[in-house]
C-alpha cells in the first residue's frame, strides 16, 4: 500500500498560515511525522492557487524534500504550478505525482505534463458536468481517461484511478459504489489497473471522534478489493494496513506484526 499523506493541506489553518508566512518548520515538521509513520509519499495541496501557485508550489517541494527523501504528490488544478513542481523536484527519492487529470477537458494538458516528466498522475473519474451516479459510470470514465493517457504518451502504469470519495454524510449511496468502482477499475486492463482514493472525505463534516472509525472500516473494505495506494492521515490507517495484509496473506504473521 503505497500512504501519501494527506496532512499538507490548504484547508488545515497551521498549514494555510505556514504557506501564507513561508515559514518552513511546520512544514518540515508535519512531512517528517507522516513520513516516519509510514507515507511513502506527501501530497501538497495548495488549493486552486491562481496567484502566485508556481512559486507556492517550488516553495513546498523543496521545503518538504530538504528534510524528507520522498516524492511529492502535486495537488492543485493549476497547471503552470504543478509545471513548476515538476521542475523543482527531486526524482532521486522516487518519481513525482501530479493530482490530477479527469473528464474535463480543462484537466487534459496535465496528461501533457505528466508526458514530458515522466510523472505519475491521478485520473479522477469525474467530467465536466455532475458527479457520476455509479460504478459504472466511473468506469467509463475511467475508460475515456485510459485512452486519452495513451494518445498523450503516458504509460498505463502511471496512471493511477481515483474513482472520487463522497461524504458518507450526504451521500450514503455512494460508498458502495466507489467500493465496487475500486474492483471494476482494475479489470480494464491486465496487468491490473492502479487505484488511488482520498480516504478521509468519506468522513468529511463528520464528528470528530467518529472519523478515524469510518476511514478505516472503509479503507479495510478498500484494501479488500485491491487498493493500490491512499491519500490519508498515515499515523491513522498504519494498524490497518498492517492488519489487512496479514489477514490477505500479504505479510506473513507474526505475533509482533504491528511493531514490523
Ligand atoms: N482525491 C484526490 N486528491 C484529493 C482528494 C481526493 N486531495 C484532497 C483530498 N481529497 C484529500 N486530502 C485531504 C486532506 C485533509 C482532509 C481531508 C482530505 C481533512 N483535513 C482535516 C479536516 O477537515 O478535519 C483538517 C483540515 C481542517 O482543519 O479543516 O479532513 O479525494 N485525488
Amino acid at each position: 500500500m503505497l500512504i501519501i499523506g494527506e496532512k499538507l493541506s490548504i484547508m488545515a489553518k497551521t498549514v494555510r498560515e505556514a504557506m501564507m508566512n513561508k515559514d518552513k518548520g511546520p512544514i518540515q515538521d508535519i512531512a517528517t511525522t507522516q513520513q516516519k509513520a509510514g507515507a511513502g509519499m506527501i501530497d501538497a495541496n495548495i488549493g486552486p492557487a491562481e496567484d502566485g501557485g508556481e512559486s507556492l508550489m517550488e516553495w513546498m517541494v523543496s521545503t518538504i524534500q530538504e528534510v524528507v527523501h520522498l516524492p511529492v504528490c502535486l495537488d492543485t488544478t493549476n497547471y503552470n504550478a504543478v509545471e513548476a513542481g515538476l521542475k523543482i523536484h527531486n526524482n532521486e527519492w522516487g518519481r513525482p505525482m501530479i493530482n490530477s487529470t479527469s473528464n474535463d477537458p480543462e484537466r487534459f494538458p496535465m496528461l501533457e505534463l505528466a508526458a514530458k516528466y515522466n510523472a505519475k498522475i491521478i485520473g479522477l473519474t469525474v467530467g465536466k458536468g455532475g458527479l457520476p451516479a455509479d460504478a459504472e459510470e466511473r468506469t467509463a470514465i475511467a475508460a475515456e481517461i485510459m485512452g486519452r493517457a495513451m494518445e498523450y504518451g503516458v504509460p498505463l502504469e502511471n496512471l493511477y484511478l481515483d474513482p472520487l470519495v463522497l461524504q458518507i454524510a450526504t451521500s450514503q449511496d455512494h460508498a458502495l459504489k466507489v467500493i465496487k468502482a475500486i474492483k471494476m477499475f482494475q479489470e480494464l486492463n491486465d496487468p491490473a489497473m492502479k487505484t488511488v482514493v482520498g480516504l478521509s472525505n468519506v468522513s468529511n463534516g463528520c464528528p470528530k471522534q467518529l472519523r478515524p472509525i469510518l476511514n478505516n472500516y472503509f479503507f479495510s473494505l478498500l484494501m479488500y478489493e485491491g487498493l493500490t495506494a491512499v491519500i490519508a492521515d498515515p499515523h491513522e490507517i498504519t494498524t490497518t494496513v498492517k492488519t489487512i495484509n496479514v489477514i490477505l496473506g500479504k505479510t506473513l504473521y507474526a505475533h509482533s506484526y504491528l511493531e514490523m
